[in-house]
Order: C-alpha cells, then sequence, then structure tokens
C-alpha cells in the first residue's frame, strides 16, 4: 500500500553535515519525496511533536534537543511517498537507541547517547500511518506538498506576511 512518512534530519544530523549521507541512505528505498524545508522549530513545534513523549523524565531536553539548542537552530523536514513507505524507512532509520541500532543503520551508524542519556539519534521517522498524518499536518502546508496526500480546503486569510522588497 502507498503510504506518506514523516522524515526530520535533526540539528545533530544538520551539525554533523550528515544530511548527504541520510539522503543518499533513504534513496535506497527507491521512495520519491514530495516536500522538503528546512525549519526553525519552536517551542510550540517541538512541544506538539513530541506531545507524546511529555511525561518523560528526559522531555525538556528533549525540546532542547530537537529545537537546535545543543547543535544548530534547524531541522530539515522531508515527506517520503510510495509503497510501504513508514516501515521502509524506519527499518533504515535503525532503533531508536543508536547503541542497540543495528550498526549499518543511520541511527546505529551516526547516533548517539549524551552524557545526560538523551538519545541523539539523528533522524526522526514516523511510526505509522495515524502518527504521519499528524506529524505532516503539522509540520506541513497543503501548499508546500507536491501532491495531494490529504484532503484539504481553500480558506481566505487576512494575514500579514513578509513579501520580497
Ligand atoms: P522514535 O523516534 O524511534 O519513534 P520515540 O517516539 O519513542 O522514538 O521517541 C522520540 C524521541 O525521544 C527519540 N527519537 C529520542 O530522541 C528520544 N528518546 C526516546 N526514548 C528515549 C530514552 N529512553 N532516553 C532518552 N531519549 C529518548
Amino acid at each position: 500500500m502507498t503510504q506518506q512518512t514523516l522524515v526530520l534530519i535533526k540539528p545533530d544530523g544538520l551539525k554533523k553535515s550528515l544530511t548527504g549521507n541520510v539522503l543518499t541512505r533513504l534513496s535506497e528505498t527507491k521512495l520519491d519525496i514530495v516536500a522538503a524545508k528546512i525549519v526553525k522549530v519552536s517551542r510550540e513545534l517541538a512541544e506538539r511533536h513530541y506531545a507524546h513523549m511529555k511525561d518523560k523524565p528526559f522531555y525538556e531536553e528533549l525540546l532542547k534537543y530537537i529545537m537546535g539548542e545543543y547543535h544548530k537552530r534547524k531541522v530539515m523536514a522531508l515527506i517520503y511517498w510510495g509503497e510501504d513507505a513508514i516501515s521502509k524507512v524506519r527499518a533504515i532509520c535503525g532503533s531508536t537507541n543508536p547503541e542497540e541500532a543495528d550498526p549499518v543503520s543511520i541511527r546505529g551508524a551516526y547516533g548517539r547517547i549524551t552524557t545526560k542519556g538523551v538519545y541523539e539519534n539523528v533522524i526522526h521517522a514516523s511510526t505509522n500511518e495515524e502518527e504521519a498524518e499528524r506529524e505532516i499536518k503539522l509540520w506541513f502546508q497543503p501548499d508546500e506538498i507536491i501532491s495531494n496526500l490529504y484532503p484539504a480546503k481553500i480558506v481566505k486569510e487576512k494575514i500579514e506576511k513578509r513579501a520580497w522588497a
């Protein structure tokens, strides 16, 4: 079945210049990239992304990590689309704990656990279709994606935004 999945190259991946390596590994899946951008992660976005981790003892550290306080204040967000996208991407990412991850997986090869106990595991990938939908809608607007992944509607908004001067 065709699926879409959210991939984040986390701040440690960007700081360590691993973007190329990670994208090359992901290209093994033969999936399509249908959206990509660099994001400066706000506390609100971090909290919403990791809402399910709220009760974990490392929650605050996790927010600081994804916001880039330990590395670079940016994340690369991508959407991969294609046959069994979720499991194909997760397989190449490896286990959550980088010490337990298969050494040839992305997390096994490039991840580490900090002295504060935070897993710096380079990449995030959605765990299932429900999470993928929640995360994709959180990180991307419909017009930033080149295909129609989910139903969208036209809204008229009067908003102030920056434009090229
Ligand atoms: P995954 O990212 O593999 O789906 P989750 O959703 O359980 O894993 O965890 C979200 C993030 O929280 C992980 N990517 C990792 O950065 C961090 N994390 C998870 N479990 C731990 C842990 N036991 N100790 C420290 N950090 C953790």
